[in-house]
């Protein structure tokens, strides 16, 4: 700075930085202030270019001892920065980049570090429940960020690590190990009415098993596929929760079954035993069969309930027609009227009642 001789046209002119008019005379040209190794114009001066004011004429232009940080090349005349980082001379971490400044370096550490710049330190990520990051997948040192989670836990787009809890509609949500992913449908038990199904994906409704008639569900099936019935088919009847085939009852015969007995216990026959009849309402009806003046045949001797049919005739009658009448006991009488009814004690014998004209009665005989 300052002004000096220009030779070439022959001026006095502004000198380029950092030359100055080291003579102080306006013949004097514009050269550098010579120094010794180590020693320069002072550092505070020189680099001052945005000055313009003529402080060059009071430029203390005495050689001095490079400030820290700065060193003087020989012949230069000037003190100038050591770039520490380029000649290895900087004090930087290993893990740190050095950057040049005038007079000075700074250090910072390289991303994934944390420290000074002087002393750097790996960043170390926290992790709940999981493995933590480290470096420069730690962005910011000690703070929760997973790389991957334990068994049981799910790591989540905020890196933190969840435990994993499954839904179930009707029982218990599996988690952890048995919940393969947090949120989705899987399940640890059922509640009583349904039962695990589809490799445990869902609770379905138990459904038990009847023969001869419909099933149990839900609440009334506690175990599914276990035999339970909640009605029956038509000739079965509930017993407990099982369908039992529907056995009637019948005093004098055979008893029906199945469909045949509409109503279980009941006397109902499908058929009856000998001297027995059935009847319109499916009972066994002893047979007795009617007979005017004697005593009906009954049982085995009665072909049909009702029917005439006599087992023994009143005194006055006797059997005929093949047992199926008594008829009127007639006696026989030679020259006279017979007797009958109570005065024929025996049917078609001898006994007179009155005699004909010139016989007379002797005994029960017209003589
Ligand atoms: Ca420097």
């Amino acid at each position: 700075m300052g002004r000096g001789f220009n030779v070439t046209s022959g001026n006095c002119e502004q000198c380029a930085a950092p030359q100055f008019n080291v003579e102080i005379s306006q013949y004097a040209p514009c050269a550098y202030q010579e120094c010794p190794e180590n020693m320069g114009i002072s550092a505070t001066n020189v680099w001052d270019a945005s000055s313009s004011s003529e402080w060059n004429e009071t430029l203390d232009t005495n050689c001095v001892p490079c400030e820290a940080g700065f060193y003087s090349p020989i012949g230069s005349g000037q003190c100038s920065d050591i770039n520490e980082c380029a000649d290895g001379t900087h004090t930087c971490d290993g893990n740190a980049t050095c950057t040049n400044n005038i007079g000075n370096f700074t250090c910072a550490c390289n991303y994934g570090f944390n420290g000074d710049g002087y002393d750097c330190a790996l960043n170390q990520c926290e992790c709940g429940n999981g493995d933590a990051t480290d470096g420069i997948y730690c962005p910011i040192n000690g703070t929760e960020l997973c790389k991957s989670c334990h068994d049981g836990y799910e790591l989540q787009a905020n890196d933190t690590c969840l435990f994993k809890e499954c839904t179930c509609a009707y029982g218990t949500g599996a988690n952890g190990t048995d919940c393969p992913t947090h949120g989705t449908t899987m399940c640890a038990e059922c509640e009583n009415s349904h039962h695990l199904a589809e490799k445990n994906l869902t609770c379905a409704l138990n459904v038990c098993t009847c023969d001869k008639g419909l099933p149990n569900t839900g609440f009334d099936c506690l175990t599914h596929n276990a035999s339970s019935c909640a009605s029956c088919d038509f000739g079965y009847t509930l017993d407990g929760d099982v369908c039992d085939r529907n056995q009637c009852e019948c005093a004098d015969g055979t008893p029906t079954a199945g469909e045949y007995c509409t109503i279980n216990g009941t006397e109902h026959c499908s058929s009856c035993d000998d001297g027995y009849e059935l009847q319109s309402n499916s009972t066994c009806l002893f047979k007795e069969c009617t007979c005017p003046y004697g005593i009906g045949a009954n049982g085995t001797d009665c072909p049909n309930h009702g029917s005439a049919m006599c087992a023994k005739c009143a005194d006055s009658h006797h059997l005929e027609e093949g047992n199926l009448t008594c008829a009127l006991d007639v006696c026989t009488c030679g020259n006279g009227l017979p007797n009958t009814g109570f005065d024929c004690s025996r049917h078609n014998t001898s006994s007179c009642a009155s005699c004909d004209f010139g016989y007379t009665l002797d005994e029960d005989v017209c003589d």
